[in-house]
């Protein structure tokens, strides 16, 4: 089914006018000897590109194209329909919550330990944890990760060790990047996510060059990359469409669009159809999902996968979300956005939505609820306590890791 609508979307904003203007040419053509050379069989093709000729002179406009439509499963509890191919253990059902539940804690910790001034920064990941975590379950283990910074949820999903996320935020020398990033700026080798860069949308066409090499070496394997629809503005993601499009790279674009980049609101960053628009342009098939419903998000991630490897094709998903936070630690939003609009987001939130649902089917009560989130809190709290605790990298180290042989300037 979704196979369907990922390709359909491209034919209908598309093709679905020329279609139209096709019918009243070939109509027109069977009274107007005029219009009958125009749509000449023997006419030269242009290379690479289908199209009919017409005698109307008109340009496309919002008018000739109907926005790309959004993909959602968790309608309200009573109407929920999971697709026929739709497969997950009750374990999984289960864990998605559970991560959704941790992130969205240790979000809270790691805010408030920022504002007591125990560490330097932070960014949450609030409103956005069905984006993630619905990503994060649907690929493999070996499908590599490059992500922006507000995907804690993906690397928790890998199961990165809660003490890793609070050794990275206090930089101490039990941080793997030594104290040298930002808070935030994750990584791990061993999970296949690949260390955050500050510099918006880098990652992009490094994740390309990745899939390009997955599909060299034959691996049975694709390349997720998460964006903000903020970073989808700057010249890199046009050269990472392109790039994957024309060489057919195994990677699944996932941009996440939650209305903000930083104090710009989308309404001031594009005049289109968001970033949905953009791929039947590049000749990606693409799917606008739902970004607040993990279920919708899970199955629209797990069918581009499945096709992304089988067609050695790129796949955009464009989920619709809402940062509830601040931008960072460094922001506050108030200046640019009423409370009024967040508070009508954080009334059905992502992770109250799928409870509701989970509710519904029996797999979770109040008690466990209460129970499990007290657990999180104590060992999130327990991390913290011990990463505060580490020393600081030493000061040797700065220099260390960056050339393979140390220059003389450098020593
Ligand atoms: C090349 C570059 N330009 C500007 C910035 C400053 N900056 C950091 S985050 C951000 C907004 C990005 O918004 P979006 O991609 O939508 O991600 P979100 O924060 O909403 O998750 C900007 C402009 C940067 N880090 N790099
Ligand atoms: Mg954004």
């Amino acid at each position: 089914m979704i196979e369907k609508i990922f390709f359909k979307h491209a034919k209908q904003i598309y093709f679905k006018n020329i279609l139209r203007q096709t019918q009243q040419s070939y109509s027109h053509k069977t009274t107007t000897a005029k219009i009958g050379t125009i749509v000449n069989a023997n006419d030269p093709s242009f290379i690479g590109i289908e199209t009919i000729f017409t005698n109307e002179l008109k340009f496309i406009d919002k008018e000739y194209y109907d926005p790309v439509s959004t993909f959602r499963i968790l309608n309200s509890v009573k109407d929920v329909q999971l697709p026929k191919d739709f497969k997950l253990t009750e374990e999984i059902f289960i864990k998605i919550y559970c991560k959704m539940i941790t992130l969205n804690i240790m979000d809270k910790i790691l805010y408030e330990s920022q504002r007591q001034g125990r560490i330097s920064f932070y960014m949450t990941n609030i409103g956005e944890e069905a984006t993630q975590i619905g990503s994060a379950a649907a690929v493999s283990l070996e499908d590599i990760i490059y992500a922006q910074y507000r995907e804690a949820g993906v690397l928790l999903w890998r199961e990165y060790p809660i003490i890793d996320f609070m050794n990275q935020c206090y930089g101490n020398h039990k941080d793997t990047s030594k104290g040298r990033q930002m808070p935030v700026h994750y990584g791990s080798k061993k999970l296949n996510f690949v260390t955050i860069s500050s510099p918006l949308t880098t990652q992009l066409p490094q994740a390309v060059g990745t899939a390009y090499a997955l599909k060299q070496f034959k691996k049975d394997a694709c390349v997720v990359c998460y964006f903000g629809e903020g970073a989808a503005s700057e010249g890199d993601a046009h050269a990472a469409f392109n790039f994957a499009a024309t060489l057919e790279c195994p990677i699944i674009f996932i941009c996440r669009n939650n209305g903000y980049a930083i104090s710009t609101s989308t309404l001031e960053q594009f005049k289109g159809d968001g970033i949905a628009a953009r791929g039947p342009a590049y000749g990606i098939p693409t799917i606008r999902v739902d970004g607040n419903d993990v279920l919708a998000v899970y199955y629209a991630t797990k069918t581009a996968r499945e096709l992304c490897i089988k067609k050695g094709q790129p796949f955009l998903i464009e989920a619709m979300t809402y940062r509830l936070g601040h931008h960072s630690t460094s922001d506050d939003s108030t200046a640019y956005r009423s409370t009024d609009e967040i508070n009508h987001w954080n009334y059905h939130t992502p992770i109250s939505r799928y409870r509701d649902y989970l509710e519904s089917t029996g797999l979770w009560c109040d008690q466990r609820d209460r129970e499990f989130k007290k657990c999180v809190r104590n060992s999130i709290l327990l991390a913290l306590t011990e990463a505060e605790k580490e020393l600081k990298p030493c000061w040797k180290e700065l220099f260390t890791d960056v050339y393979y042989t140390m220059p003389k300037h450098i020593r």
